[in-house]
């Protein structure tokens, strides 16, 4: 059955909940709470991807996650970390982060692929073409889906050729990054296709931009939740592994339902 991975950005900037979660005690307090409502995992960052959000010092990226993940781990609960930083990911680890979600798929630190040889963590890797810039410039695709299936399958190869392990490989299409509300509709679509790869997949569309161009204009990001719950149905219908969630509730009764359906289907 498709897991939920919990967001808990540990960030004054997120798009969505930034500065919500920036004291350890109330982010571990949150992480707690999305795992009592159902998260199979939290995703910790201490960094914000969104379009113009200032980049952090990894000691700085660190003294926000850390303590928070070691807290998190320590009460039993499987946490990822969200970064793009070797020495980032290397910290995280050893405070009990059992994955690696690097939004870059290790284009932004070439060293990221020791640091999973030396800990044996699991390795999200995502579609990304560079930091996001306000123009979308990067946002230009022939056939979408293809593309962004061979620019995974590229990563992929360079992983394997630095001997990561495969086993360890979980894929994310990447939605929102360098690509528009046109993209992420299409690869969505066209899950299937990133599926053949022969890895886990993993999906956040969570209260995303292109969430809101179905609602009335000015609604808030919560108002995302329901867009974002269909979505994580679908998913979980398509076959992925995990949903990236800020809002677990609405994701759990929406992977219930497709478990009633699937077990009423199968009888
Ligand atoms: N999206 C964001 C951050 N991290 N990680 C993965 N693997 N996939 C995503 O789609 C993704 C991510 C941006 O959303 P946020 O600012 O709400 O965390």
């Amino acid at each position: 059955m498709t897991l939920i991975m919990g967001v808990l950005n540990v960030t004054p900037d997120s798009f969505s909940d930034g500065g919500l979660w920036l004291e350890p005690d109330a982010a571990i307090a949150h992480g707690l709470e999305l795992v009592a409502q159902g998260a199979d995992l939290v995703d910790v960052g201490g960094e914000s991807t969104r379009p113009g959000a200032s980049q952090v010092e990894p000691a700085e990226e660190q003294n926000r996650v850390v303590p928070v993940i070691r807290e998190l781990a320590a009460r039993g609960v499987s946490v990822s970390v969200d970064t793009l930083n070797a020495d980032t990911a290397r910290a995280a680890v050893e405070a009990g982060a059992v994955i690696v979600n690097d939004v870059s798929g290790g284009l932004a630190d070439e060293r990221m692929p020791e640091v999973l040889l030396e800990t044996g963590a699991q390795y999200v890797v995502m579609h990304w073409r560079g930091r996001l810039d306000a123009a979308d410039s990067k946002a230009v695709y022939r056939n979408t889906v293809a593309e962004v299936r061979s620019e995974l399958s590229a990563r992929v190869t360079d992983l394997l050729n630095r001997g990561v392990d495969p086993a360890k490989l979980i894929l994310d299409p990447g939605l929102g990054f360098s690509k528009n509300a046109h993209h992420n509709w299409q690869v969505l679509g066209g899950l299937h296709d990133i599926e053949t790869l022969g890895y886990p997949v993993l999906i956040g569309a969570s209260r995303k931009r292109f969430l809101g161009a179905l609602l009335p204009e000015g609604a808030p990001a919560e108002d995302r939740d329901a867009p974002t719950a269909v979505i994580s149905a679908l998913a979980a219908q398509a076959g992925a592994w995990a949903v990236r969630v800020h809002d677990v509730p609405s994701t759990r009764i929406a992977l219930d339902v497709v478990r009633a359906w699937q077990a009423g289907r199968d009888e």
